[in-house]
């Protein structure tokens, strides 16, 4: 039913509507309970065929979210004096659109950009909305959080070369070798991985079949304690435990030696490239024992089906697109590919049906976007890097970057470098955020839009489209009512496009520009073209389509690729490793002065930088807890709840200690994006403090897609305050 058929209904009736949710990118299905246009209720839908009713703490906190005294209703306008008033949305429009008319005219497309984070990423029409706007106006710059996250998922691929039918599944693996990501809490995994659709419940089905687990994290997260096989290694040397296990593998011959017969040209340079990684040296520098090491090559590779994947663990760590490379080419070199006749698990329902061959394509430049201006840079597959947006900013000279609209991200606490970023932000002659908050972004702003929420707007499931364990599809309208003068972020780049006089390109055609159209008739158009049209998706929620399995196709006779596993730079980059000795010298620095590494994790009860503004989530804690080993606090005579300041090569943060057993000595545990707009953290234990300024965007950055060390930083750590002592 939609809200536009409902008939009229007796005040205080409940209405039960199926949706899915979109507080994370994991789409569980939900049951929604409404009572007079208000959400009260949401719990997880037992007879779903993937998710078997699973929802997390987030997804049930919707209807306090949806009607929150915080939320915004109406949009505001930042005035001369810094206070901010109401104002209509219509009007709003009308003045953004008066300035960038005014920017495009004076300095170009390139001037405007746009930014999607986290929150714009969770709805499906929001990053097509904001990625045709700029092909309307021929505006580069177009960002979005892919590239503060894992942009290495993007570029590594081209280098090796990409097998067609994909790698893989995690349905039938036998093993899985996950290196820093931990679903349990972040309901997140690498195609071939655990994924977040219930996923106790599938691990430990996975398990029960025989798949064996190892694990490579420095924390021992609530995924590695149900391992067979933990790595606990020293942060940021990934690269070198990844060269140690190929090694172990290439050595004892335990490689698919017919599929790389076939397959992949250059094996042997590989075999020199990790010939200086011996098992005692990688030992050593990692601090894992070899026998561990040793015995979870083995695992991997006594296999016969399961795959190696990576998380933000090491896609933030230094040499983040090496990692990236190494894991692909273990899986590369065990064949670990779906051959002709093998299933794939996903139905990539919502996207162009593209031949699925058991073939590979030759490797590729990895990024040919359009350059940035900064630091020899350029974009990849279609948009620019956001390490680099803050310097666009403040830098002067033609194409400077000079209006920007952030859709639902957060830029002040989740960019790296804060003090660049609120620099870069104060800079900016139209700063334009689109949240339901005031962040500490939207501080900054002349505009605040105020947006729709979730049960508020139609939706796909577009991030875990090609994620699903199985050909699933859903659909969800709105289910509640908007609740005042608010606008979805596709409709503010409609409005924007036409009051430029501008189109919104998309793959069904250009969004028509006279009268605005509904979230399905902007469905269509953006998923046009799709392997399902749109029309089935939405009569099929939450069904699974055996009989539309994927199965991968015969390999051309003609074709002649191979994998490329030990390209030129990678070499270089795998030898830079060695004579490195210690990660944090990737960053310039010497590892002495900076003693412990401060990685990233997630928590179960927020997401990045929201969540902690609502009751229920906001009562499991007030700040981001600088998690150590115990072993560590003593030897610093700390007890939980001590102050103290980390201190990295750029900046320093304050932080409240806290001891954690399943920390690996000599690091400290933090999830990103808390804090506010203040460089000095005053308010730490209410609001905690943002990792992210400790982060530069110009040590140890990646050449290729530009990705920063946020995780395995080198930082010191000294004691502020001691309380109750
Ligand atoms: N040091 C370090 N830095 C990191 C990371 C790390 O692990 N360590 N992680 C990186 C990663 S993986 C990411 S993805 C980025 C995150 O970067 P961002 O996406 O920029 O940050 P978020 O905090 O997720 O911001 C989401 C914003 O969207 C708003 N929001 C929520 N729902 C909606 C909605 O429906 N509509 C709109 N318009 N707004 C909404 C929220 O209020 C919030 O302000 O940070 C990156 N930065
Ligand atoms: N509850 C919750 N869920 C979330 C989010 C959230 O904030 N809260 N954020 C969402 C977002 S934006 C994303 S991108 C995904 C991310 O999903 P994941 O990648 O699963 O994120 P984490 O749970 O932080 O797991 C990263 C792991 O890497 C480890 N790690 C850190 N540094 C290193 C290193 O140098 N090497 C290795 N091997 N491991 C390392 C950390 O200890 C941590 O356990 O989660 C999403 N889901
Ligand atoms: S895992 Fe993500 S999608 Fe599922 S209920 Fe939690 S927040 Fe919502
Ligand atoms: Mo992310």
């Amino acid at each position: 039913m939609t809200i536009a058929d409902e008939r009229p209904t007796q005040s205080g009736e409940v209405h039960t509507h199926h949706s899915f949710c979109r507080f994370c990118h994991a789409s569980c299905p939900i049951e929604v309970d409404v009572v007079d246009g208000r959400a009260v209720a949401v719990r997880g839908v037992a007879e779903d065929p993937l998710f078997a009713g699973y929802t997390c703490i987030k997804g049930r906190q919707i209807p306090e979210q949806m009607t929150h005294p915080g939320r915004l209703r109406t949009s505001l306008r930042r005035r001369s004096d810094g206070t901010f008033e109401e104002i209509s949305s219509e009007d709003a429009m009308d003045s953004i659109g008066a300035e960038l008319r005014r920017i495009l005219h004076a300095h170009g497309p390139r001037a405007i950009a746009s930014y999607t984070g986290t929150g714009g990423y969770q709805n499906s029409l929001a990053i097509p909305a904001a990625r045709a706007f700029h092909q309307g106006l021929k505006s580069p710059s177009f960002y979005t959080s892919v590239t503060i996250d894992q942009p290495a998922k993007a570029t590594a691929p081209f280098r090796v070369g990409i097998w067609e039918a994909g790698y893989n599944n995690f349905s039938d693996a036998e093993v899985l070798l996950a290196i820093g990501y931990n679903p349990l809490v972040s309901s997140f995994g690498p195609v071939g991985g655990l994924q977040g659709t219930n996923p106790y419940v599938a691990l430990r089905e996975a398990q029960r079949r025989g798949m064996k687990l190892i694990v490579i994290d420095p924390r021992r997260t609530e995924f590695a304690a149900r391992a067979d096989i933990h790595l606990a290694p020293r942060p940021g040397e990934d690269p070198t435990l990844m060269a140690g296990i190929l090694k172990v593998v290439i050595d004892e011959g335990l490689f698919d030696h017919e599929f790389c017969e076939r397959w992949v040209g250059d094996l042997a340079r590989l075999a020199e490239a990790v010939s200086a990684f011996d098992l005692d040296y990688v030992a050593r520098r990692c601090d894992v024992p070899a026998d561990d090491i040793v015995a979870a090559a083995r695992m991997f590779a006594a296999a016969r089906k399961g795959t190696s994947g990576t998380g933000t663990g090491p896609s933030m760590a230094p040499h983040s697109s090496l990692t990236e490379h190494l894991s692909i080419v273990l899986n590369t070199i065990c064949g670990r590919v779906n051959r002709e006749g093998d299933t794939l698990e996903s139905g990539y329902f919502l996207y162009p049906d593209t031949p699925k061959r058991a073939q590979v394509h030759a490797a590729r430049p990895p990024a040919t976007g359009a350059p940035q201006r900064v630091r020899n840079l350029r974009g990849i597959r279609g948009e620019m890097l956001t390490t680099a947006l803050s310097e666009e900013i403040l830098t002067p000279g033609d194409g400077r970057v000079r209006a920007l609209i952030v859709s639902g991200g957060n830029p002040v606490v989740a960019w790296p470098d804060q003090e660049l970023t609120i620099r870069a932000m104060k800079d900016l002659e139209l700063l334009v955020v689109i949240d339901h908050r005031m962040s500490a972004t939207a501080e900054f702003a002349h505009y605040v839009i105020a947006p729709t929420l979730s049960l508020e707007r139609a939706d796909v499931p577009h991030l875990m489209d090609r994620w699903f364990s199985a050909p699933y599809t859903n659909y969800t309208e709105a289910v509640t009512p908007r609740v005042g003068d608010v606008m979805n972020e596709w409709e503010v780049f409609w409005e924007l496009a036409r009051r430029l006089n501008s189109t919104l390109p998309l793959p069904g055609g250009d969004a028509p520009m006279d009268v605005r159209p509904t979230d399905d008739e902007m469905l269509d158009l953006a998923y046009a073209g799709s392997r399902m049209p749109m029309e089935e998706v939405r009569r099929n929620r939450m069904t699974v389509h055996p009989d539309k399995r994927l199965v991968a196709q015969a390999a051309d006779p003609e074709c002649t690729a191979r994998f490329t596993v030990a390209p030129d730079d990678i070499i270089e980059e795998i030898g830079r490793v060695r004579s490195e000795g210690d990660s944090a010298a990737a960053l310039g620095v010497d590892p002495a002065d900076y003693p412990f590494r401060l990685v990233s994790r997630r928590l179960k009860h927020v997401l990045n930088s929201f969540g902690s503004e609502l009751s229920v989530l906001g009562a499991k804690g007030s700040t981001n807890p600088a998690y150590m080993n115990p072993d560590d606090m003593e030897l610093l005579d700390l007890a939980d709840g001590d102050l103290i300041e980390i201190t990295s090569p750029r900046s320093s943060i304050r932080a409240v200690a806290e001891s954690a057993e399943d920390v690996r000595r000599g690091v400290v545990s933090m999830a990103h994006s808390w804090g506010g707009s203040s460089l000095t953290d005053e308010k730490v234990r209410d609001i905690g403090t943002p990792t992210n300024r400790l982060v530069s965007v110009d040590r140890g950055h990646d050449t290729v897609n530009g990705m920063v060390v946020q995780s395995a930083i080198p930082v010191r750590v000294s004691v502020l305050e001691r309380i109750n002592r």
